[in-house]
């Protein structure tokens, strides 16, 4: 993917984004300011005085927002992210095909005519799903918070919107299931975030490009149509914490930054700690998630989407941010063939959270439930595990976790509690010399480490830094210790 071209300009930085059909990955800071005076957090129009370019709109604060709803989502660290949509009816096959492709995308890439693919509508019956078995569910697998898709590219909503036909009320199952899904959710403690796509395949107002008069009064009767369904979410919904947008690569969204920026605007006049993903804007030059003077746009960095950014990157721990990420390769919608790509263990998933975490990220983990309201065996068996784990550890690595500013090691990541202000180190890479090295910043020393069964003296100390004998019997899964300094 070809998505970059950075070139110095008589003083600033020119940034061409070319993103060919799709996707917000690989965005990386280009540069990341240094909070300046955090005002609140819907300040709009910041003082600029390091901005070399002027915008109207641009970044509207600088530096992490620090209001109790944004240190609670950052505490929260761990969220699942839902997928559900008439894409979990067929399940990546159609017509005796099984296509290999994301499944939420089956529609586009199968070329199925609008008219065909919107009457699953009338198929669409979830009368397995049970609001409350699901977020018990979340909430054993350690989840803090959630992400349901209400309207993904399809255009089909999950709930009933007076600004369309397409939703749930049209379908045979009737009942608002989002309110089903929210009142469950919040009831178990779980904080509801929703997804929103703005690219739409259903909507007749929908352009990819801007290319006339006509194109630009569709698309301003479509900005019309999703600013009112969100302040529709969120009149109906007004338990939920933030947005999630996604589908703003294409050029007419790139071309009018001014929407989203109002559509950012108005959802906070409504909740002014509401919390907005930086895939929505763009500013006046089609620059996206991060202005043209690099200050990230919304309140956290969203475009890590199947990947993580390296160990050692500490520019990304100056910001908020979330990865998002699926079980198997590439799926996000039910697919009903998990064999085609490589499934995560658990594992493997674990040791993604942790590395976001050690990173000062936040983790959505995706779940694409069946078109019935079930959740698939691999997605429970995975929750179990996780689940699991995060009833031992969570409260010390995961929730309140954040960068440690200790140098990476092989052995796993570190993370500082900033709830205890505790150090901890998790290993994920025994190695074979059953020793774990630690190095300390210049005038710090090693106290005593902590494994979770034994206390052990370090066993040699030299410039080079201390090594650690492992325990006798090392646990057979992702382990803590606590480190302590002085
Ligand atoms: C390669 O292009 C895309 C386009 C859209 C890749 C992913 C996506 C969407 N974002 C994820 C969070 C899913 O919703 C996926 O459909």
């Amino acid at each position: 993917m070809d998505f970059k071209i950075k070139t110095r300009l008589g003083g600033f930085f020119i940034v061409i984004l070319n993103f060919n059909m799709v996707i917000s990955c690989g965005l990386k800071p280009l540069k990341v300011n240094e909070p300046k005076t955090v005002t609140d957090a819907v300040g709009i129009e910041m003082s600029s005085t390091n901005d070399s370019i002027t915008l109207k709109y641009g970044a509207q604060y600088i530096g992490k927002r620090q209001d109790a709803e944004m240190k609670k989502f950052r505490a929260n660290r761990l969220g699942q992210f839902i997928h559900w949509g008439l894409y979990s009816i067929p399940g990546g096959e159609w017509n005796g095909t099984t296509y290999l492709g994301a499944a939420e995308w089956l529609a586009n890439f199968a070329k199925i005519p609008n008219a065909t693919w919107d009457s699953l509508q009338y198929q669409f019956n979830p009368n397995k799903f049970n609001a409350v078995q699901w977020a018990k569910m979340a909430k054993a697998s350690g989840f803090k918070y959630v992400t349901i898709t209400t309207k993904h590219h399809e255009g089909f909503c999950l709930w009933p919107s007076e600004f369309t036909e397409f939703d749930i009320e049209n379908t045979p199952y009737k009942k608002d299931l989002l309110k089903e899904f929210v009142d469950a959710y919040t009831e178990a403690g779980i904080d509801v975030y929703f997804y929103y796509s703005i690219l739409d395949w259903h909507h007749k107002d929908w352009r990819y490009d801007i290319k006339n008069q006509a194109d630009s009064l569709a698309f301003s009767k479509y900005f019309e149509f999703a600013k009112n369904q969100l302040l529709e979410l969120q009149q109906k919904y007004p338990e939920v914490k933030g947005f999630w947008f996604d589908g703003t690569w294409d050029a007419s969204w790139k071309k009018n930054g001014k929407y989203s920026y109002d559509i950012q605007k108005a959802l906070k006049e409504v909740n002014p700690n509401v919390i907005v993903n930086s895939r929505l804007r763009a500013d006046d030059f089609g620059s996206r998630h991060f202005d043209s003077n690099g200050n990230l746009m919304g309140d956290y960095q969203s475009g890590y989407e199947r990947y993580l950014p390296a160990k050692n990157d500490t520019l990304i721990t100056k910001i908020d941010w979330e990865a998002c990420m699926t079980i198997p390769v590439n799926q996000w919608g039910y697919h009903k063939d998990w064999s085609l790509s490589h499934v995560k263990s658990a594992n493997e998933i674990l040791e993604l959270i942790v590395k976001t975490v050690s990173l000062g990220g936040n983790f959505l983990l995706n779940y694409g439930p069946k078109g019935d309201g079930t959740f698939r065996n691999e997605e429970l068996e995975i929750s179990n595990s996780i689940g699991n784990w995060m009833s031992k550890y969570a409260d010390k690595v995961i929730y309140y976790g954040d960068y440690a500013n200790l140098k990476p090691q092989d052995w796993g990541y570190y993370v500082k509690n900033t709830n205890s202000g505790k150090f901890y180190g998790v290993v994920f890479n025994l190695p074979l010399s059953k020793l774990l090295k630690i190095e300390l910043p210049n005038g710090k020393k090693l106290k005593v480490v902590n494994f979770e069964t034994e206390k052990l003296e370090y066993h040699h100390h030299d410039k080079m830094g201390y090594f650690i004998s492992l325990p006798e019997n090392t646990p057979n899964e992702p382990f803590i210790f606590e480190i302590l300094m002085e």
